[in-house]
């Protein structure tokens, strides 16, 4: 094999590494894209570097300097302004009027679910809990337009991904009171959901620990979809805060992705913050899109309050994503975080509050796609306070149902570490039982599910 650059012809020495695969007994045959040749050489006539590590550079005689803030800033993809009017009505808007409408109805319910649980936070009655608002359309326009079977990474403000994939109010409630119907078993902070029925793995609060996942998921994806070619293409969909993407995690991630050429989305929530801090003491390149293009990563800038621009550009990293044998694309789908980081978080602190309730006037998903609809005649004021109630009342049932459910049995505090519980962990669980039995005053057993006997049925996990 060899290949020409100019008048040269170079040929590999040898593969720098051999593909894993599931079964080597099996192995499929990869694409070469990524074997590269050592020893490349300038010849003299050449009018590009032949360094192996830059091989399309052309010689200059100019001694300038890349100067990113004297270059223009990566465009912001739009379809509608924000009016609610689509700018340019010849081309297929990609969604249809119901499917507009089911979005619609989605945000709503994200939205009165988040104020519900904020207050229920202030009273006292869970722990913690994060808003999206103001990212509502990045979360369920995006979810919208991948394939359900495709896997899912998220940071913590994505509850819209799960409810657009199916999640259900009663799923949210368990989780949020970490009750024994929660799948994590009480065990995360409220608003680290997870789901395998839906693809969505379990949301970890370290920040940008799911971005590597997410490549190494994507290269499991490459190499199953070798192995079984007339299955449907499925990728990995990464999503992550603007902070995240300071973490080395993100850096080492895009890398590998870009030279396994594994087909994940990276799709990053720029909201302007990464809790108190904001984006101009984040980072002095253009945003986090321009990472992209230094890691050979094909790239978006999209308006996150316009929900049809985020389908549509999602649907096109994914179909992008999975052609040729599969890539990684980068959206950047820019928002303005209108809530508080978190329960725990005063943001008035460190912004104004004029600033906030601007945003909240002037420019959001919701009243974005609410004047579209209107402007449609598809919707008016007595559809959304029929809905805003509707949406209350089973939010409110889920509520109350989920809080009165019982706590997971203690022994959960236990089990899943290994197969089997381990002769240190019994002993541990019987102490604990021991303690708990000598005084019944300091703790309501009754609580968890199972009580005392959780921790003495014949110590099985
Ligand atoms: C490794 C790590 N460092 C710091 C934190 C603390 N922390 C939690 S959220 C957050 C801000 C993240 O901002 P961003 O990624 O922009 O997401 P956003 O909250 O804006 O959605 C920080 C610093 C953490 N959870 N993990
Ligand atoms: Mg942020």
């Amino acid at each position: 094999m060899s290949l020409r650059y100019g008048a040269r012809s170079i040929r590999p020495r040898r593969n720098l590494y051999a593909p894993a695969c599931f079964n080597p007994s099996q192995a499929p045959s990869i694409a070469r894209s990524w074997q590269r040749w050592s020893s490349v050489a300038e010849s003299p006539a050449s009018e590009r570097v032949l360094f192996p590590g830059a091989l399309k550079s052309k010689f200059t005689n100019d001694l300038a300097f890349i100067r990113p803030a004297e270059l223009e800033a990566i465009p912001t993809y739009r379809v509608m302004n924000q009016d609610g009017v689509v700018i340019d009505e010849t081309r297929d808007l990609g969604t249809t009027d119901e499917e507009a409408l089911t979005l619609y109805r989605k945000m709503i319910c994200l939205s009165v679910m988040d104020l519900i649980m904020f207050e229920a936070q202030r009273q006292g009655r869970l722990s913690f809990y994060m808003v999206s608002t103001g990212e509502e359309g990045i979360t369920i326009g995006s979810s919208s337009a991948l394939d359900p079977s495709d896997v899912v990474f998220a940071q913590y403000r994505e509850a819209g991904v799960l409810m657009e994939r199916g999640f259900t109010l009663d799923q949210f409630m368990n989780q949020f009171f970490s009750n024994c119907k929660d799948f994590g078993k009480g065990r995360n902070m409220p608003v680290h959901f997870g789901s395998r029925e839906l693809n969505v793995h379990t949301i970890s609060s370290t920040l940008a620990t799911q971005i590597p996942h997410s490549s190494g998921a994507a290269y499991a994806l490459k190499m199953q979809a070798k192995l079984n070619p007339d299955l449907p293409g499925r990728i990995a969909c990464c999503y992550f805060g603007e902070g995240a993407a300071s973490e080395g995690d993100f850096h080492g991630a895009l890398n590998i992705a870009a030279t396994r050429a594994c087909p994940v989305i990276f799709l990053c929530r720029n909201n302007g913050f990464a809790i108190s801090t904001p984006t101009s003491d984040q980072y002095r390149g253009d945003g986090v899109a321009s990472r992209g293009a230094g890691y050979g990563i094909d790239t978006i800038r999209v308006d996150g309050n316009d929900i049809f621009a985020v389908r549509q550009a999602i649907k096109e990293a994914r179909r992008e994503a999975l052609a040729d044998g599969g890539k990684p694309i980068l959206v950047e789908a820019m928002a303005y975080r209108i809530g508080h980081h978190s329960t725990s978080d005063d943001s008035f602190a460190y912004r104004q509050k004029v600033e906030v309730e601007d945003w909240k006037r002037r420019d959001n998903p919701i009243t974005r796609l609410r004047k579209w609809l209107e402007g449609r005649g598809l919707w008016d004021e007595a559809k959304e306070k029929e809905l805003r109630s509707k949406v209350r009342k089973e939010i409110l049932v889920a509520f109350d149902k989920a809080e009165k459910e019982k706590k997971p049995a203690l022994k959960h505090a236990f089990s899943d570490v290994w197969e089997n519980f381990t002769e240190e962990q019994k002993s541990q669980m019987e102490e604990l039982r021991s303690v708990l039995e000598r005084y019944p005053e300091e703790y309501d057993i009754e609580q968890y599910e199972g009580g005392l006997d959780s921790l003495k049925e014949d110590l099985k996990q």
